[in-house]
């Protein structure tokens, strides 16, 4: 067992040995089934929520309109099919239940190690009829942390994900890549801030297929992204990044945004 997952230990269940190495080796570890259906459920009720405006969103949450929409390419069809993300659901009582929920803790810490924090909060939401698509890039464009290696994302499928509505893909093995040179893509529709890898060969992607309650940890340097929906359906995703509380920012000084929560 590695040092840090041993120091994890009795901090919620972690992952196995073999998802261990598969992780190191891969830049990348998929949990089947991770979050049962009623927490999915409230998670999802609350999105609506809070898109539909059922309930306060916290003042510090943000609710992000797809560039289409924004732009006004295109009508949305409901207030849902607006929306491209909730960023940021730290003081959102239900949402972030999901950074705090132990069945994703105890994984993240078996990687990075007890004492995390939560660093960034989204859900990630591919509505149809947008493009949507996410380029190719690597977390630690966003999250200038290091050690990287105590570094971790966490993406649960809340709605089946597949190929058709754009589920993640990945490029195994590229967490051992330094952080690369960002551009943004050569498409007509953009959202803000998505960056893509310059120069990447795609031919080497795998398409990370979820079924809802699926969870995939993944190495902040693994080059990953996703594609269009396709299908008439939404695609969700609730999505949280942790640290370990040792990490610095790059350049040495000691970091801290507001959106930075130390979980117990
Ligand atoms: O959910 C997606 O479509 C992409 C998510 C992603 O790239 C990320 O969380 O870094």
């Amino acid at each position: 067992m590695s040092e840090i997952a041993h120091s994890a230990q009795g901090h919620g269940e972690g992952l196995t040995p073999a998802q261990i190495d598969q992780y190191w080796e891969q830049g990348f570890v998929v949990c089947p089934g991770l979050i049962d259906r009623e927490t999915r459920e409230r998670w999802d009720r609350r999105f609506c929520d809070l898109v539909e405006g059922r309930v306060d969103a916290p003042a510090s949450l943000r609710i992000v309109r797809d560039v289409m929409i924004a732009k006004g390419a295109v009508e949305p069809a409901s207030p849902l099919h607006a929306v491209n993300k909730i960023l940021g659901f730290e003081d959102d009582p239900v949402l972030f239940e999901y950074p705090r929920d132990p069945r994703v803790l105890g994984r993240v810490r078996s990687l990075v190690g007890p004492d995390v924090m939560s660093i960034a909060t989204n859900v990630i939401h591919k509505p149809p009829g947008v493009d949507a698509r996410h380029p190719i890039h690597q977390d630690q464009l966003y999250f200038p942390l290091e050690p990287a290696d105590r570094v971790v994302g966490t993406w649960t499928a809340i709605d089946r994900a597949s190929r058709e509505n754009g589920c993640l893909c990945v490029i195994p093995g590229t967490h051992r890549e330094p952080l690369r040179q960002h551009v943004l893509p050569d498409w007509p529709w953009v959202n803000k801030y998505f960056f893509g890898v310059e120069g990447v060969d795609v031919s080497k992607r795998i398409h990370v297929e979820l079924e809802p309650g699926d969870c995939v940890f993944f190495h902040p340097h693994l080059f990953h992204g996703s594609g269009r929906n396709r299908t008439t359906g939404f695609r969700r995703a609730m999505v949280a990044h942790f640290a370990s509380v040792e990490c610095k920012s790059v350049g040495g000084t000691s970091f801290q945004t507001q959106s930075f929560r130390r979980i117990e």
